[in-house]
């Protein structure tokens, strides 16, 4: 970590911020004035997001990172100084299988980095959130963690989980100066969602926008998150689901034939 904060600039840490959602995250905060500090597994991404926030003027930092290493987690949250704003963003789905047939490794893999690695984050920089004196852990769940769907239950029963974590942790840290904001989007088109879920399968992939006209972006989420984070420290928005016009329920989507 070499960019220098001045103690003034208030810092948000970021997961999974080498595409997506944590990408555009990254961005928003940065220009909302927030020092981003920018975590993934992905090196080379995150430094040259890092860069480019740096060059636009922004406080940037990256800090390759796997959230589901508990010992790296801990590094990392030692090393990174100040932490006033923690974003859980690292997540996703793998597989769209029924019950009958999915991959019990596909279920291990995101109950891991969902559930586990949003908990080893968590833990590793409350101490640090709560020393900030007004701190902020957001955990991005979805709208699978509200309802289930049928070839979803895997992704359903992690996101179930980062929910209940955020939930839970509300409830357990009433009283410290640290909120819990949880965001819950429903069918986002980033570059790597579906094809990821889909190991791949590009093809699949595409049918999941398939004539919905405008599904949200990464950037959509990224400002709700913004929004919320920026919110007077008293105002905690515990729940923010968001989907687009096009998505009624998980499993009711409007396609243009
Ligand atoms: C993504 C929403 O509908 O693919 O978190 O589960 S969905």
């Amino acid at each position: 970590m070499t960019t220098p904060s001045t103690p003034t600039t208030p810092v948000a840490v970021v997961t999974g911020a080498s595409s997506g959602i944590g990408a555009a995250t990254a961005r928003q905060l940065a220009r909302a004035g927030y020092r981003v500090v920018l975590t993934a597994r992905r090196k080379d991404r995150i430094e040259a997001l890092a860069a480019e926030l740096t060059a636009s003027g922004a406080q940037a930092t990256a800090y390759p990172l796997d959230v589901t290493d508990r010992p790296a987690v801990d590094a990392f949250a030692a090393a990174v100084g100040r932490c006033d704003v923690l974003i859980n963003n690292a997540g996703g789905a793998l597989g769209a299988d029924s019950v009958a047939t999915g991959d019990p490794a596909d279920w291990r893999r995101m109950f891991e980095v969902n559930v586990i690695g949003a908990l080893n984050a968590t833990q590793a920089l409350l101490p640090t959130l709560t020393a900030s004196g007004d701190g902020t852990v957001v955990v991005l769940t979805s709208t699978a963690g509200h309802g289930t769907y049928e070839g979803g239950a895997g992704y359903v029963a992690a996101k179930h989980g980062a929910h209940v974590l955020a939930e839970t942790l509300r409830l357990e840290i009433v009283g410290t100066p640290v909120r819990v904001i949880e965001v819950a989007p429903g069918m986002v088109k980033t570059e790597e969602f579906a094809t990821t879920r889909f190991h791949g399968d590009t093809t699949r992939a595409a049918k999941v926008y398939e004539g919905v006209a405008e599904p949200l972006t990464a950037d959509d989420v990224a400002d709700t998150i913004t929004w919320a984070v920026t919110r007077p420290s008293h105002v905690n928005i515990d729940l923010l689901v968001v989907r687009p016009r096009a998505q009624a329920s998980n499993s009711k989507v409007h396609r243009e034939r």
